[in-house]
């Protein structure tokens, strides 16, 4: 028999270079310095002891770490920088020529080292030092190898502060556990808005004590008549903390004046007619409205605004507004002018998708770009914001090709490249980086029903989005992207992630 050199074992003596790490969001600045830094079981994590935000940065970053390493990594404030081989997260004097979010990852051969504009700034740069990590650290169980990560400097900024994906469980519903999870998968690709689709005609999802039959009837069913379901408040908020914690804003949307059929089957006097309608399971849009020459119906509409920015922290609340073909155009505008001042007057700025620009919009209303050009200028013309969301190139709920077995294709197909190759600043002719707040990737779900289903359109056209949201244009390019994207399957597969393999990646055999 023959022996063979170990040299299996042995790791190659190369230093690890950082120009080739697979990062996505593809960070602003990055410049590797050619060896490597070790973390090991005598590896802790400190925080600068003067922000406790910080605290639970470093917590969230031990927790993650924990599992594949097995290592104990303490979380330990201090005043001054530590010892050799540990991890120390800081914040940097406030940079106002930065975003809040960005971030200096500095790793030599005896320290890592995170300063940051921000906690939130730390949380998104642990992301980047999860990505620098072999992708087995994202395994449940304790993985042999060696956690090793190259050395160099990664100074990083967001292009734009509001990155979001949007989730309807109203269509089918999702629990606190599954939203919990999608939360995590947004948050490893540093976006930070969480726009949670909660009522449509198929189901109202979130209680409000003051009607409670919303819930109780509205919420029983689901499209193809399934249980359906709905968040407690104790439960909404229990999301809402999670996200925060992740430095991730929820921003909660009460469909109106149409795609009202659950609320309309609960509560007989909000129908014109005053007659209650059946629950709805179908899939149909643009049949329903409230009654928005009813005094009633503006009762209603504040108590619901009223509860729920009560249990809000963000500053947005979304009205919803889209294919109102069930309320005259003049009624429309009354409406949506009236719940803008009830929204304001409980001290939420107020989003819509984008016909609600139809009314006389107040300048920091926002306007949700997701049709009609035509109404993202008009809310411009108003001096108002806008969300990009192009259904073309933006909705996570398009299939990827003809053979997809989950998705619409009303707006065409969107194949991981199409997802990639936009720039919300450049899309619309009049609709400039200046214009807009941010993107946001709504995924809606009438055919999807559990987070198989979810992460099959989710992955990895997200990744696409974060990036888009993130890395400034100049830097972007879709073959650059492809092979940095192929790497991350890895990861997915240590996730046990449903990841829809497009033949358009070069995806790493491995
Ligand atoms: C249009 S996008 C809708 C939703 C549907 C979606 C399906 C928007 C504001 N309205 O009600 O779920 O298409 O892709």
């Amino acid at each position: 028999m023959i022996f063979l050199a170990s040299c299996e074992q042995k790791r190659v003596a190369n230093p690890m270079d950082l120009e080739q790490a697979y990062l996505i969001p593809r960070p602003i600045e990055l410049k590797a310095t050619g060896s490597s830094f070790l973390l090991s079981e005598t590896s802790n994590i400190y925080y600068n002891e003067s922000n406790t935000s910080l605290k639970n940065v470093a917590f969230l970053l031990a927790e993650g770490l924990r599992p594949a390493t097995g290592f104990k990594l303490d979380t330990i404030a201090t005043k001054k920088i530590p010892i050799s081989g540990n991890i120390y997260l800081n914040l940097f004097e406030k940079d106002a020529t930065l975003n809040t979010e960005a971030y200096t990852l500095t790793i030599t051969e005896d320290l890592l080292t995170i300063s940051a504009n921000s906690p939130a700034g730390a949380f998104r740069a642990i992301q980047t030092l999860r990505q620098l990590l072999p992708p087995v650290i994202e395994m449940k169980t304790k993985q042999s190898v060696k956690w090793e990560i190259p050395s160099g400097i990664i100074k990083d900024n967001p292009h734009f502060g509001f990155r979001g994906v949007m989730l309807d469980v109203s269509r089918h519903f999702f629990n606190v556990t599954d939203v919990k999870k999608f939360i995590d998968y947004i948050a490893s690709y540093k976006m930070n808005m969480l726009h949670l689709h909660l009522t449509d005609d198929q189901g109202w999802r979130i209680e409000i004590k003051s009607w409670p039959n919303l819930t109780e009837h509205g919420g029983k069913t689901q499209v193809g008549g399934g249980k359906g379901g709905f968040f407690t408040q104790e439960e909404y908020s229990d999301i809402i903390n999670y996200a925060a914690k992740r430095y991730i804003t929820v921003i909660p949307e009460i469909e109106m004046p149409g795609h009202t059929n659950a609320a309309l089957a609960s509560y007989a006097e909000l129908n014109a007619d005053g007659k209650a309608r059946k629950l709805y399971t179908g899939t149909r849009v643009g049949f329903s409205s409230l009654a928005t020459d009813k005094e009633i119906t503006y009762k209603f509409v504040d108590d619901v605004i009223r509860e729920l920015a009560a249990i809000t922290p963000g500053p947005y609340i979304h009205i919803g507004g889209d294919e109102s073909h069930a309320t005259k155009p003049k009624d429309f505008i009354y409406f949506v002018t009236r719940v803008q001042d009830i929204v304001n007057k409980y001290g939420k700025e107020m989003i819509g998708w984008d016909e609600v620009q139809t009314s006389k919009f107040k300048s920091n209303s926002i306007a949700q770009f997701w049709s009609k050009e035509k109404n993202a200028l008009g809310a411009i013309a108003q001096n108002a914001k806008i969300i990009m969301s192009p259904a073309k190139k933006a909705y996570l709920d398009m299939q990827y090709d003809s053979l997809s077995s989950l998705g619409l294709n009303w707006a065409g197909y969107i194949e991981v490249d199409d997802a990639y190759n936009w720039d919300p600043a450049t899309y619309t002719k009049g609709i400039n980086k200046e214009h807009i707040l941010g993107i946001e990737a709504p995924l809606w779900s009438e055919t999807i029903e559990n987070m198989d289903d979810i992460e099959y359109l989710l992955f990895p056209r997200l990744l696409g989005y974060a990036e888009i949201g993130w890395t400034p244009k100049n830097l972007r390019n879709w073959d650059d992207y492809k092979i940095r994207l192929a790497h991350q399957k890895e990861r997915f597969k240590a996730l046990d992630i449903n990841f829809y393999e497009s033949d358009k990646v070069p995806w790493a055999t491995k």
